[in-house]
């Protein structure tokens, strides 16, 4: 089956992570799939999901990973397919580590970097929806919803906790 999306992981631990990724498009209406692939324990996945992208009609790719990050950076140096990456919160650099391994690309391979954690991965949902919904009206529609709906439910006033 053909999706749009691709959402992949260094590791089973960045799901919790990236599962706000897939919440995004869930709630968008949008398809994906989710795939472990790690640079570094699992290069050869990596190679054969970058050189299989185009072909398997993925259309953006939202790569999660943390600490030594290489994995969207890879990604992106292996498919023109754009790359979303998203620095995974790190214990023991508290996910600065993953920025700096993924914002800092060369020229010619770039990633669009999100923040890090749980809301880089949200963002990185709904930055491949925006990217998706520039030619598909129904998406672009339920998108703008999203956004109308998010601004509506911010309050005029703050309360006490
Ligand atoms: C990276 O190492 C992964 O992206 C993950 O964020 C980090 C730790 O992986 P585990 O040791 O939890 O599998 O490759």
């Amino acid at each position: 089956m053909t999706v749009p999306v691709g959402i992949i992981m260094g590791s089973q631990s960045d799901w919790a992570t990236m599962k706000e990724a897939a919440a995004v498009l869930d709630e968008l209406g949008v398809a994906y799939e989710t795939r472990i692939v790690s640079a570094h324990r699992t290069p050869d996945r990596l190679w054969d999901y970058g050189r299989s992208a185009v072909d398997r009609g993925l259309r953006v790719i939202i790569a999660g990973a943390g600490g030594a990050a290489h994995l969207p950076g890879m990604m992106a140096s292996k498919t023109r397919v754009p790359v979303i990456g998203v620095p995974v919160q790190t214990r023991a650099l508290n996910g600065v580590d993953s920025l700096y391994s993924i914002v800092q690309m060369p020229k010619g391979y770039p990633v669009a970097t999100m923040a890090i954690g749980a809301a880089g991965a949200a963002n990185a949902g709904l930055m491949a929806a925006a990217i998706l919904a520039l030619d598909d009206a129904d998406l672009a529609l339920r998108l703008d919803d999203w956004r109308a709906a998010l601004s509506a439910s911010i309050p005029q006033e703050p309360v006490d906790d």
